[in-house]
């Protein structure tokens, strides 16, 4: 028996014995994750207003309860046509590369967790449900991140609603904690890397610490290395070229599929949305409306039209991007005019003739249809548009989310929705 260490309870402070623990630590974790969620705030903010959610009729909208935090919504713009591959790209490849510092961070102060009593005032009582918040919070948006990239349509339609509220919530949080930490985070950077316990008011220094295996540094270096291990093999499904090759983590990333110009990502195949090859044969019409007037054009109508030429990406949500891809079809606003306007055509309903799923049709505004890049492309690369990349005709659109670039176009309304 006498053997035997006294059990010591999580609760007590002689629990925790890692030398690593303290306020340094803590700070430098804290100050990263400062820099790295400000990035992924505004560029997921940049994501939300790219699919233009507050579009007339809110059609591309899937949170239309978003009232005042819609409030800094703005049009998105067509130039630099490579805008969205890098604000998502970097959305993705930043939030996958902190993981393990949101995990170390949690680490350094995992004790505070512990501390008894559990609530020691109305004071404390806010700070504690405010920390279960930034924690919660944190913990909900890397695994709906991480989730939406991995496996994307786990969420069938609710991605966009649980990551965008939660981010929100967790924001709060996390904006309610720097502002209560900030003194304490830099007076800690100050005094840099070995505080004695008796001289720590932060309860992270441990009372009876057990021998380090590995320094202070060392550790940050670990967790560095991981992170940079983790955004090295996610990025390359954004950057594309070589890179693409190391993009393992990232199941749109590595390798492309097929041979040819067509020879490149595919979100969803035809044959998973049910295209049938009858519905895209010599019988598709694609039928173009607005201003009161319709036209039907087969495949051999449009490419009599005039043809032009665009070197576009296509930028996935789930942060993958093919490299600019020359596509080449009609005009969007060609085709607006040819149902009456010529001069400053409005925003288009595109319509797909896939009958189910949520991106079946999607909404672009005036500013997008009035791009000379803006196709309803019918070939790439110089060849047919595959099955999969949406024959007989698809939207491509210079900045856009990936998202809105239907594929299996059949309908076309300008204005008046
Ligand atoms: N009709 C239709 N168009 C669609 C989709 C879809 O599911 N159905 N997926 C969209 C999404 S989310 C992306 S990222 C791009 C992918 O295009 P690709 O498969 O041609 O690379 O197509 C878009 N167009
Ligand atoms: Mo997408």
């Amino acid at each position: 028996m006498g053997a035997h260490p006294p059990f010591t309870p999580p609760t007590s402070p002689s629990f925790w014995r890692s030398p690593l623990r303290g306020p340094w630590l803590t700070a430098v974790l804290g100050t990263v994750l400062l820099a790295g969620i400000t990035l992924l705030f505004v560029t997921g903010l940049l994501s939300y207003a790219a699919y233009n959610p507050d579009l007339a009729g809110g059609l591309n909208d899937r949170t239309p309860g978003k009232g005042l935090l819609g409030l800094y919504l703005f049009p998105w713009p067509t130039g630099p046509h490579w805008l969205y591959r890098l604000t998502q790209g970097l959305h993705v490849t930043v939030g996958v590369a902190l993981v393990p510092v949101v995990l170390a961070k949690l680490w350094s102060v995992i004790p505070k967790l512990f501390t008894l009593p559990p609530v020691r005032s109305a004071g404390h009582a806010l700070e504690r449900i405010s920390l279960l918040l930034l924690v919660g919070g944190v913990l909900f948006e890397c695994v709906t991140g991480v989730l939406n990239v991995q496996l994307e349509y786990l969420f069938p339609g609710s991605f966009y609603p649980l990551h965008f509220y939660g981010a929100w919530v967790f924001m709060a949080a996390f904006a309610t904690h720097v502002v209560l930490r900030l003194p304490r985070t830099v007076r800690a950077l100050r005094e840099g890397r070995d505080p004695r316990a008796a001289a720590d008011d932060t309860g992270l220094v441990a009372a009876r610490p057990d021998r380090p295996t590995v320094s202070r540094r060392g550790a940050l270096g670990l967790v560095g290395a991981g992170s940079l291990a983790l955004g090295l093999t996610t990025a390359g499904q954004s950057i594309g070229g070589r890179w693409r090759r190391i993009a393992l983590l990232a199941p749109h990333g590595a390798g492309e599929p097929g041979s040819g110009p067509n020879a490149f990502q595919i979100n969803k195949t035809a044959a998973a949305v049910g295209i049938r090859a009858r519905d895209t044969g010599d019988d598709w019409r694609l039928t173009v409306e607005g201003g009161g007037r319709r036209v039907r054009l087969g495949r051999a109508d449009l490419l009599a039209l005039p043809q032009h030429e665009a070197a576009l990406p296509i930028a996935c949500v789930e942060g993958w991007s093919t490299d600019d891809r020359l596509w080449s079809g009609v005009r969007l606003r060609d085709l607006a005019a040819l149902v009456g306007h010529e001069a400053e055509p409005p925003g288009v309903l595109v319509e797909s003739l896939q009958l189910h799923g949520a991106f079946r049709r999607a909404a672009l505004r005036d500013n997008q249809v009035r791009d000379p890049r803006s196709l309803l492309a019918l070939r790439v690369g110089g060849a047919e548009l595959s099955a999969d990349h949406g024959y007989p005709a698809r939207i491509i659109v210079p900045a856009a989310p990936g998202v809105l670039n239907t594929k299996w176009v059949s309908r076309l309304t300008f204005g008046e929705w």
